[in-house]
């Protein structure tokens, strides 16, 4: 049944046929789903047996706030409870009834803590909680215990959870922590509000009002991401702005970690390395310069002055015209350091990123991060974690994982996803990533043997790293939904999840999240799911199969531009990585070629650097092959290519059928957006293929075999698609 004449029959019912011709007029608008309320709408528990047995089961809640945080947790609480069970359940001092739900928070000795409970609260530590059905004064009740604020926090959340998810409350025993200890996004917002590949409106940090003026939406990003567990925010773009670290400028960070602080969530900036000659009126940034450092850490000390848990900076230096040490001849660990022993003094921490090659190296980008940064391991400060994106180019669809993950075993690496749809179709084109995320933390890097996974890597058990993290770069925006689609929401949702827990499966991930934002009707979740754990291999298909790579458009990074050639710097281009020739089509990078496949442990250099064992999946990113080659399918490498390219397509089409077939059963605001923009990507999933067919037909020479659809324009008309403002550049 829609969801909105379900409401109205419920109201009519209630309060009698007069007001039911008001609650139609009324009810639709009041209902209308525009996807801000995210995975935390708290909506009426719609199967009317599990929201009695809940009612039965939670009789009043007896939970003490003595902090700003425990009382977001509190509020949060009783949010959810009136909304999931629509009903005023009781908050009181004392348990006195049967199925009382305790939060166990600042008053611990109100509780006879068995000898059991007080061993799981040890297992979850600093930010875990344990969630279990506990006699309390020998009347059954439900406990959620934590050993601080945090944990209470995302105790109260992962209860909710439990309720929206429609799960059991019986024998209740979840005992939780995270694994990873940072778990930030990384916002690439600019002070003017622009957002660089940001694809859902402007920057949410209103620069301009702060800190005068704080949006109520702060505190429901900060909420959302504390659902799911994300503890830092670093609010400017890699691509630095000075301006942020100026007083004024510090002072509206600070107004706005004062509202992220009670949702569990610190602050970081990025620093850029030239600030001490652009706003500090020094000649130099040299890292070795006294007066460099000293006016780092005089700068540290002044915001940790208004913002005493500032969490500390993350820094692009030295790449892609960013400045950095090198350019006073020092070395990424010259340069993290000096940060680092201006941010140790307050507990803070220097993200120093991976992401670096250089346009004078003619050395394959795929292998300059590891050439740098390898031989610099063990020579950085504890407080730094250096931070490595997924893959070795650029967050394409697909990439095998960096091979500096299990290279560092005496630094912190941390994983840098992007959420951000950059290079998989930005607002329009449904890309569920968890898929993509979970590839690579499940991917073994054989550093110490055989399962040796990235995960573990990640979670620091495999090099015994004493800090861990996770950053994914961010896709939110001012936009009603917050992502620019409702969909894309999945993707911060995933990430967060994943940082907490970089186990999990996305089917897991899906089916909360599904449950949480839509509905738990199995007949929408069960189709949709499966619609969105195919979604990533769909864009992969129809952009870049077999291994392709950067094959977009000069600039936006939003259409097919295979064709793309010279301009400033070849790494910039399309033929550098996909080297078509009338022989064939891939990039050497054996041992023969660039040797990039050299940089992982053995056995991944002959298994990748073998024509006969490379997985097909990264067939053309290690080797350049033969249009003739066979596959594993009997078809040709260029039959082959084309049969993936339709592939993807006809995978959209059926995403569109998918979707079709759940009309009805959700909302129509939430269902026509998608409608529409699966249409969007079906049209730009066809622009892809016939473009990158086309081009790549002029180097094989052979023919577009039958019953495969032909191309609706020539390659000229595509080539001549000329650029045109886009967002997020
Ligand atoms: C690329 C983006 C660029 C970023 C850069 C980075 O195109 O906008 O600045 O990565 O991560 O993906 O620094």
């Amino acid at each position: 049944m829609p969801h909105v004449q379900g409401r109205i029959v419920t109201a009519g019912r209630a309060v009698g046929a007069g007001i039911l011709a008001f609650a139609v007029l009324v009810a639709p608008r009041a209902r209308a789903e525009d996807g801000y309320e995210l995975w935390l709408r708290y909506r009426p528990i719609s199967d009317a047996e599990v929201l009695a047995r809940y009612r039965a089961s939670i009789s009043e809640v007896v939970f003490e706030a003595s902090s700003p945080m425990l009382e977001a947790a509190r509020e949060e609480l009783r949010r959810g409870l009136r909304g999931l069970l629509d009903a005023e359940i009781p908050f009181v001092r004392e348990a006195t009834r049967e199925g009382a739900l305790v939060v166990w928070s600042s008053r611990p000795s109100t509780l006879a803590v068995s000898p059991s409970l007080r061993a799981q609260l040890r297992w979850a530590g600093a930010e875990g909680f344990v969630i279990r059905s506990e006699p309390i004064r020998g009347r059954p009740a439900m406990v959620i215990a934590a050993n601080t604020n945090a944990g209470v926090l995302y105790g109260v959340f992962r209860f909710l959870r439990l309720l929206q998810t429609h799960e059991s409350l019986q024998d209740l025993s979840i005992v939780e922590a995270p694994r990873v200890e940072l778990r930030v996004l990384n916002h690439w917002d600019n002070l003017d509000r622009t957002v660089e590949r940001g694809y859902a409106g402007f920057s949410l940090w209103d620069w301009h009002k702060l800190p005068d003026y704080l949006y109520p939406r702060y505190t429901d990003y900060a909420r959302a991401n504390a659902s799911i567990g994300v503890n830092g925010t670093v609010l400017t773009n890699v691509n630095a702005n000075a301006t942020v670290l100026t007083p004024e400028y510090v002072r509206k960070v600070a107004a706005l970690a004062d509202v992220f602080r009670r949702w569990g969530i610190r602050v970081y900036l990025t620093a850029r390395f030239s600030a001490p000659i652009e706003i500090g009126g020094l000649e130099t940034a040299d890292p070795l310069v006294p007066e460099v450092a000293t006016w780092w850490k005089d700068k540290a000390a002044e915001i940790y002055r208004v913002i005493p848990d500032f969490g500390g900076f993350l820094v692009k230096a030295n790449s892609e015209g960013q400045p950095g040490p090198q350019d006073y001849g020092r070395s990424h660990a010259e340069g993290a350091n000096m940060l680092a022993d201006a941010v140790a003094p307050h507990g803070g921490v220097v993200m120093w990123r991976a992401f670096v090659y250089s346009n004078e190296e003619p050395e394959d980008r795929a292998k300059q991060a590891w050439n740098e940064f390898t031989p610099l391991d063990g020579s950085f400060r504890s407080n730094v974690l250096i931070q490595v994106k997924n893959g070795p180019i650029d967050f394409q669809p697909r990439e095998p994982f960096h091979p500096l993950f299990g290279a560092m075993p005496q630094t912190p690496l941390m994983m840098e996803f992007q959420i951000t749809q950059e290079y998989l179709g930005q607002a329009t084109h449904l890309a569920f990533l968890a898929p993509l995320y979970e590839e690579v933390l499940r991917a073994d890097t054989y550093a110490r043997g055989e399962g040796s996974l990235v995960s573990e890597v990640i979670d620091g058990t495999l090099h015994d790293y004493p800090r861990t993290g996770m950053a994914g770069v961010a896709n939110t925006g001012t936009d009603r939904n917050w992502c620019g689609s409702v969909m894309a929401c999945a993707n911060w949702y995933a990430f967060g999840r994943l940082a907490w827990d970089p186990d999990l499966g996305s089917a897991t991930i899906a089916d909360e999240w599904l449950r949480m934002t839509f509905t738990s009707d199995p007949n929408f979740v069960e189709p949709v799911k499966t619609m969105m754990l195919a979604s990533r291999e769909a864009g992969v298909d129809y952009r870049t199969p077999l291994g392709l790579h950067h094959l977009m458009a000069r600039g936006h990074h939003w259409g097919p531009g295979p064709w793309v050639s010279g301009g400033p710097r070849a790494d910039w281009t399309s033929v550098y990585y996909h080297r078509a020739d009338a022989e064939g089509i891939g990039f050497d990078r054996t041992r023969t070629g660039s040797d990039a496949v050299g940089q992982y442990f053995l056995p991944l250099p002959e298994r990748w650097g073998r024509l006969e064992t490379v997985p097909e999946k990264y067939l053309l990113w290690f080797h350049h092959v033969p249009w003739d080659h066979r596959m594993a399918s009997g078809r040709t490498l260029w039959e082959e290519l084309l049969h993936r390219y339709q592939r993807g397509v006809d995978a959209v089409r059926q995403m569109q059928r998918t979707w079709r077939s759940v009309d009805g059963m959700i909302d129509p605001e939430r269902h026509e957006q998608v409608r529409a923009f699966l249409a969007i990507q079906e049209k730009e999933a066809r622009w892809w293929r016939d473009a990158c067919v086309l081009y790549f037909q002029t180097f094989s020479k052979r023919p577009i075999p039958d019953g495969y659809e032909p191309p609706a324009h020539t390659l000229e008309e595509y080539m001549a698609i000329q650029e045109r403002p886009v967002p997020g550049l």
